[in-house]
């Protein structure tokens, strides 16, 4: 209404009209609306001063512009588009911190399938980041093929078997060695192990490892097959009448406890893992993880649950990667160690594990020679994947008293050793075979594990070896066969233990170590003698004990059987010395003496509801007298021994790379040469 009046009252002016200001208008705060809002009228009084004609060819040229545009921004828009997308994921991408790459979303694999299995495919599995190799724990030596897959074979006879046949070894072995399992399970062996203790080798990666990796499988012989079939046969006995129990009873189809551990089906583990039985494994791996508990009131022999259950843990721990196995090794091996808290050192043979005391057998002090020496490996092992020192401490400390005892006889020890005054007692008597044994073989074996580099060890060996050519040694009649004899208080004794059995093949892995030759020669000598002691008996199963005619007598043979030796408890020594005979000479004929071996367990000491019994009598083929025990050896060792004496694949358990212990549990070697 303002405007109307302002314009009544002035002269007609076609360029300009007058308006009325609104307050703020007045002030100045809306100038620069009111200019435009003159722009617009301004341009629209030019427009209607224009002809049609003008008007139509300015909206001709307008249509024609838009159109155009319209056209190139469709052309345009894709470029456009991934450009515009491309600078987003380069803002995506940009690293938080410089220098550090982060992932590219575009190449991460599509996700798994739900019933793809990423223990199947290690490389797949989530990515954890690589700890620094110097505090890397774990597997040093992994040369086994671990996963097997169930495959037909055309037999020589044209028939077809089922066997396990080493697959994708390479494929796994090339990845990350942290992560290696055939069970299903993701493993990452060193993810609870500690920072190694300073003073404590780490052992170093085997430079063959990758010319392993290139190698072609070597392929499972008959009678490897066969060493698996009458694993199962065990296992299927002790799985129906003593799985979790330490020993299965065959024919009363039940079970023994001695410490209430399932010490069969841990001695068992690492058999199973080298003869490929994945469904058998996982199993008792399931077992170990919900059932093994050793917070338990219950007295073990120190040695036997060393040798057996933490050499057990162990080994398994370092062929399959898995750390349930180092933790459970962990656990016992920190409940022995109260053995130790003796006034000199030298352990007590027993311990309750769960109350954490020790003690003597109740009617001495005393501990037997070659258990106190006898745990060495499994210790040392203990402390270097654990960088915890204790556990090599206690038992050197041991090896270091033994090595200044007097009472020793050119190397060789007596049976029993004070837990009082550190003395060996019961002096005079020398023997290779039970109380003795493994003194020696853990000789030899520590210097080998800790890279041939502790020589008080190595001097004992050679010593005791000397100890034994010069006071030990004889040949029997008719058939000159060398055997160990004993001694007592000067007095030579022809008896000779199953036991001593493991001698050849302990010295064959001096010699192959670099020791003297005539070791060598010695081994083949006593292995002969520990095969006749198969050979010569009705059975064509050795007893426990025999005894070596020195003289020719018509109508006896070397070796003799007394009625209360007689039985056969299906140890290993033979077959485990046949074994490493023939890795180090390729000798068939050690197989073939293997091969009778097994063929008379079958015969004698099957039991056909599953499992193997120990016999009472070698010498009565038509009734052998069962026992009724399954000792946990068998598996552990026997069979397992077996297996890989009928194997060509000198990979199968490294003799370079690994170590047995005692009970036939491969430890790495820590520094191989
Ligand atoms: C096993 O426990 C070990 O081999 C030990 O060294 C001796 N006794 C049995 C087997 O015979």
């Amino acid at each position: 209404a303002a405007m109307y009046s302002a314009a009544a009252a002035s002269p007609p002016r076609r360029d300009f009209i007058s308006v009325t200001l609104s307050p703020e208008q007045a002030v100045g705060t809306g100038g620069y609306n009111n200019s435009k809002a003159w722009r617009r009228r301004s341009c629209w009084r030019k427009w209607k001063q224009l002809s049609r004609l003008q008007r139509s060819v300015i909206l001709f040229l307008f249509a024609f512009l838009a159109v155009c545009g319209v056209l190139s921004y469709t052309s345009m828009g894709e470029p456009w588009k991934s450009l515009r997308i491309k600078s987003l994921d380069d803002q995506r991408t940009e690293p938080e911190i410089p220098g550090l790459k982060l992932a590219n979303p575009a190449v991460l694999p599509a996700p798994q399938k739900a019933d793809v299995n990423l223990g199947d495919y290690p490389e797949l599995s989530p990515q954890k980041p690589p700890k620094p190799p110097h505090i890397r724990r774990g597997p040093s030596n992994l040369q086994i093929k671990p996963p097997r897959k169930d495959v037909r074979l055309k037999t020589r006879r044209g028939t077809s078997r089922v066997v396990e046949e080493p697959v994708q070894a390479d494929k796994e072995e090339k990845t990350e060695k942290s992560v290696i399992s055939w069970r299903g399970a993701v493993i990452e062996p060193d993810q609870s192990t500690e920072p190694p203790s300073s003073k404590i080798k780490e052992p170093e990666k085997p430079s063959s490892v990758e010319a392993e990796d290139q190698k072609e499988p070597v392929p499972i012989t008959e009678r490897q097959m066969a060493v698996i079939e009458a694993f199962r046969h065990a296992w299927k006995g002790y799985k129906d009448f003593a799985w979790g129990h330490d020993e299965l009873k065959p024919l009363s189809k039940s079970y023994s406890e001695w410490f209430g551990l399932g010490l069969t089906l841990i001695d068992a583990l690492d058999t199973m893992w080298i003869l490929g039985l994945k469904e058998e494994f996982e199993e008792a791996r399931k077992w170990v993880a919900n059932n093994l508990v050793f917070d338990k009131n219950v007295d073990v022999n120190l040695f036997e649950s060393t040798i057996r259950i933490l050499g057990g843990l162990l080994s398994t721990y370092h062929l399959s990667g898995d750390s349930l196995f180092l933790e459970k090794a962990k656990d016992i091996g920190n409940r022995l160690m109260p053995a130790f808290k003796t006034p000199s050192k030298i352990p007590y043979s027993d311990v309750n594990i769960g109350r954490g005391t020790a003690h003597p057998p109740r009617w001495t002090s005393d501990s037997t020679v070659a258990e106190v020496t006898s745990i060495q490996l499994e210790f040392r092992e203990l402390s270097r994947l654990t960088g915890d020192e204790k556990f090599q401490k206690a038992v050197d400390e041991v090896m270091k008293h033994v090595h200044t005892l007097s009472g020793k006889n050119d190397g060789l020890v007596p049976m029993f050793i004070n837990t009082n005054s550190g003395q060996f007692t019961h002096l005079g008597v020398y023997t290779l075979g039970a109380r003795a044994d493994s003194y020696y073989e853990y000789l030899l074996k520590q210097w080998i594990q800790g890279g041939k580099k502790e020589n008080e060890l190595l001097e004992d060996y050679m010593r005791a070896i000397e100890g034994v050519k010069k006071h030990l040694l004889q040949r029997s009649q008719p058939k000159k066969l060398t055997f160990v004899g004993e001694l007592a208080h000067g007095h030579f004794s022809a008896k000779m233990d199953h036991l001593v059995c493991f001698l050849p093949g302990t010295l064959a892995l001096g010699a192959h170590n670099g020791l003297t030759a005539d070791h060598m020669t010695l081994a083949e000598a006593l292995i002969e003698t520990c095969y006749q002691m198969y050979a010569q008996v009705e059975t064509g199963l050795s007893p426990e004990i025999v005894h070596f005619n020195l003289h020719a007598q018509k109508g006896h043979r070397d070796v003799e059987i007394k009625p209360a030796d007689r039985h056969n408890l299906l140890r290993p020594e033979t077959v485990e010395s046949l074994f490493y005979m023939y890795r180090f000479t390729g000798d068939k004929k050690y197989q073939d003496w293997g091969w009778e071996i097994l063929q008379n367990f079958n015969k004698y000491t099957r039991v056909p509801t599953g499992g193997y019994t120990s016999i009472n009598n070698v010498q009565n083929p038509s009734n052998p007298e069962p026992r009724d025990k399954m000792e946990s050896f068998f598996l552990g060792e026997t069979l397992k021994y077996m297996f890989l004496l009928f194997s060509d694949d000198i990979d199968l358990i490294n003799l370079d790379k690994y170590v047995f212990n005692t009970e036939a549990h491969p430890l790495p070697i820590w520094a191989p040469a």
